[in-house]
């Protein structure tokens, strides 16, 4: 069997989400670097291979999957244990809900490629693109405490890991390193604790990858 082969960087949230759901699953798998400092996601061999020039992509089966959701709801068909997506529908919508506000509400608007965008074509200053993190962070993690909070127990979703846990981790990790306050979100912290003392999502940790050279 071809092994499982994952574009990656260290540094990437959406990698981060994919490396915790591998982990979680006990899938073994490759690494390629894809070294956002130096454009590589734009590099036309790269986006031979993933037309959007973002990471993560991953190899898996003879396919080639890109956007984190879709490989996290793949891996969660093709692994089912353990789940990641509960079966019952609204539990289900809940949890999906969870994760796409992190995904498709916050995360997107704090990418790299938007960020050079207001700077290097909008000639936005420095400070004003640190503002415009904070906001999207502290307008979106709110909600997301008071959507968590009534089906929470050890994680967001109960007392088991979800895609909505995987989704979080990388998104409060995010929020430390550009100095967010995040201190008043207790749902989501105990959350990030418990997830974070679990093997899966500690091996997953920025700080435990390959940096590219
Ligand atoms: N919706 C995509 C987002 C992927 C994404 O934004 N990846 C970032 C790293 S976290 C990236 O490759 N950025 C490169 C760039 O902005 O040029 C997913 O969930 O996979």
């Amino acid at each position: 069997m071809s092994p499982v082969i994952f574009y990656d960087y260290f540094r990437s949230s959406a990698a981060y989400r994919v490396r915790i759901a591998l982990n979680l699953k006990g899938i073994e798998y490759e690494t390629r670097q894809v070294d956002l400092r130096e454009d590589a996601q734009k590099s036309a061999e790269y986006r031979a291979l993933n037309p959007q020039g973002l990471v993560p992509m991953l190899e898996i089966d003879g396919h080639r999957l890109t956007q984190s959701l879709a490989i996290i709801n793949y891996l969660d068909i093709r692994y089912p244990v353990p789940p990641l997506i509960p079966a019952a529908a609204a539990e289900r919508a809940h949890v999906v809900a969870m994760a796409m506000a992190i995904a498709c509400d916050i995360h997107p608007l704090n990418n790299l490629r938007v960020l050079k965008y207001l700077k290097n074509e909008l000639g936005h200053s420095q400070d004003e693109l640190d503002n415009w993190y904070v906001h999207w962070i502290r307008e979106g993690l709110p909600a997301l405490e008071a959507m968590a909070k009534p089906k929470s127990g050890k994680f967001l979703f109960g007392d088991v890991p979800t895609g909505a846990d995987v989704c979080l981790v990388p998104q409060l990790y995010n929020a430390r390193r550009f100095n967010v306050p995040i201190d008043d979100f207790p749902t989501l912290l105990r959350a990030e604790e418990n997830a974070n003392n679990l093997d899966a999502f500690a091996a997953a940790h920025p700080d435990r990858q390959e940096v590219p050279a």
